[in-house]
């Protein structure tokens, strides 16, 4: 029967510490045992998950790393949801990848509780998972669905990315040669857990080899900034809003706090920006204030990483680099034709094992997103001097905020139910601490007012916090095209 390799290499450093939290530390002795009680429970009569998809609702820390082992060795698909997600999201993700259980921390019991008695999915809650009768577990081969993970883009809905076990082991291994992971590191976990960057980058590369994580439940910056002084870290990993947002804490810190913070800084062996452009200005001054120059890299749910800054060499500001080790990249004109020079724009189309089996039951949608097997990502870019330089997205629906990547057209869809909207256009808007900001122009049903605050409010049962609109835009009239579809073009000239 064969292991999963993630738990046969946690066999191999089961002494050391795999999780630190204030409260604990856990070994990967204690990962393995308590995934293995996880998985006995989630397996009850049955010897195989067989690809069943299950659920978690689980803030970042021990129990959340023992659940996703556990689903895994028991043959599930994990499917990590969104803390802050509201309950039409969560229905949504729950019924779309027809989940068969949903584990659940007891702070989330009630939240979860009417929604899974409708749509007959069982419901556990961690804490009350105790010893259980040993079980066998399954042989697991790569080949096999081992994650869902819900992106926005294009389409309303969010749409479900299912990747292989082999597909998240060439993630790992490629992230894990370029930037030399190794059992020494040490990193902070505070980016949310339903989405790569928190999910592989970190989280799963750490534990891959042996490393320490920190989970935070949120990023809690005084609490991190704290750890940070103490040289608790050789890495870290985060978006260019939290990059933003230590910036100005830093700048606002009396003498020898700043010093001692920006001491902790200096001393990582390696920083990461990623998930959206990170502002060459921003760049500039985190190594101006730190004296760390952070390597930016680019990926994709669909992909893991693809493209990176080096790790030896230089890491250029506004560029991403070059192609990963297991990745290959290219360049495709509008026109269809392969960009075989420097300096000339064209879509990024990636290949190699870590791209992503298909989208959840949307085989039409996946066959379209692919080029001769080279996975179409809509992002375009162009090679500058060797290094690859994002550009922008085809889509104009795809907005990315706080490091988040949101649909247009879903934030649309639900703000249309609310009896004060007659049409709306949701758009991005440059913002400085949040890359793209979402604010809505609308246009409101005769003789009736609304404000961005009771609208905001009204929001908070509906969407998850990142997608409720930040200002409301009261317009007239919207001007269409041929289609019949609002411009977006011509409400951007109203800022
Ligand atoms: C929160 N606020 C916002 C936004 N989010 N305002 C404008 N735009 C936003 N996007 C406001 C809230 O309304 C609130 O305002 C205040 O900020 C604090 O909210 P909170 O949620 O507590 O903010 P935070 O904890 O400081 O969160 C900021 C964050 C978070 C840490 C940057 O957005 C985050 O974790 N982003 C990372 C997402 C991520 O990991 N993406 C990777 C996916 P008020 O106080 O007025 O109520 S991409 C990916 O995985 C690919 C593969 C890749 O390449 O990595
Ligand atoms: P997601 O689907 O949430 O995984 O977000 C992936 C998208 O984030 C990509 O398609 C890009 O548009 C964007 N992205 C990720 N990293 C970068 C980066 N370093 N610079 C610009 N955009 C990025």
């Amino acid at each position: 029967m064969k292991e999963l390799e993630l738990i046969t290499q946690a066999r191999s450093h089961r002494e050391q510490i795999a999780v630190r939290t204030e409260l604990a530390k856990h070994t990967y002795a204690d990962l393995l045992v308590r995934s293995e009680i996880l998985a006995a429970t989630l397996l009850d009569e049955i010897d195989d998950l067989a690809e069943a998809r299950i659920a978690f609702l689980i803030p970042a820390g021990f129990e959340y790393v023992a659940t996703q082992w556990a689903v895994w060795r028991a043959g599930g698909v994990t499917v990590p949801l969104c803390l802050s997600a509201a309950e039409p999201e969560l229905e949504y993700t729950l019924s779309d990848c027809q989940a068969s259980q949903l584990v659940v921390a007891s702070a989330y019991k009630e939240k979860v509780e009417a929604l899974c008695e409708k749509l007959s999915v069982s419901l556990l809650v961690i804490e009350e998972i105790n010893e259980v009768a040993q079980k066998v577990l399954p042989g697991i081969t790569p080949d096999r669905a081992a994650m869902i993970l819900y992106t926005s883009g294009t389409t309303s809905n969010p749409k479900g990315v299912v990747a292989t076990h082999a597909n998240i082991q060439a993630q790992i291994e490629s992230l894990s040669e370029a930037w030399e992971w190794s059992p020494n590191d040490r990193i902070p976990l505070f980016l949310p857990l339903h989405h790569i960057h928190g999910i592989i980058n970190i989280c799963s590369c750490a534990l891959w080899v042996g490393a320490t994580i920190e989970p935070f439940p949120h990023f809690d910056l005084e609490k991190i900034l704290g750890r940070v002084r103490t040289g608790a870290y050789t890495v870290f990993m985060a978006v260019p809003t939290i990059y933003v947002k230590l910036i100005k804490a830093i700048e606002s810190m009396p003498e020898d706090e700043r010093s001692a913070t920006v001491g902790g800084f200096s001393k990582m062996r390696l920083m990461v920006s990623g998930s959206a452009a990170l502002p060459a200005s921003i760049h500039e001054k985190w190594t101006a204030l730190t004296g760390q120059k952070l390597l930016e890299r680019y990926g994709m749910t669909e992909l893991g990483m693809a493209l990176s800054n080096p790790y030896h060499g230089e890491r250029r500001p506004g560029a991403v680099g070059v192609a990963l080790p297991k990745v290959d990249v290219r360049l495709k004109s509008e026109q269809g034709e392969l960009i075989t020079v420097e300096d000339e724009p064209g879509e990024i189309q990636v290949r190699g094992p870590a791209v992503f089996h298909e989208y959840w039951n949307r085989p039409q949608i996946t066959e379209e997103s692919f080029d001769e097997g080279w996975f179409r990502t809509g992002d375009m870019a162009v090679i500058e001097s060797g290094y690859f330089r994002i550009m922008g997205r085809l889509s104009i629906d795809i907005i990315k905020s706080g490091g988040y990547k949101l649909s247009g057209l879903e934030i649309e869809a639900a703000l249309l139910q609310h009896e004060a909207i007659s049409e709306c256009a949701v758009i991005g808007v440059p913002d400085e601490t949040w890359g793209e900001m979402v604010v809505v122009a609308a246009v409101l049903e005769a003789g009736v007012d609304l404000e961005i605050d009771s609208l905001r409010e009204w929001c908070r049962d509906r969407l998850s916090t990142y997608k409720i609109p930040k200002r409301l835009l009261v317009v007239e009239a919207l001007p269409r095209n041929a289609m019949g579809k609002v411009t977006k073009m011509v409400l951007r000239e109203l800022f």
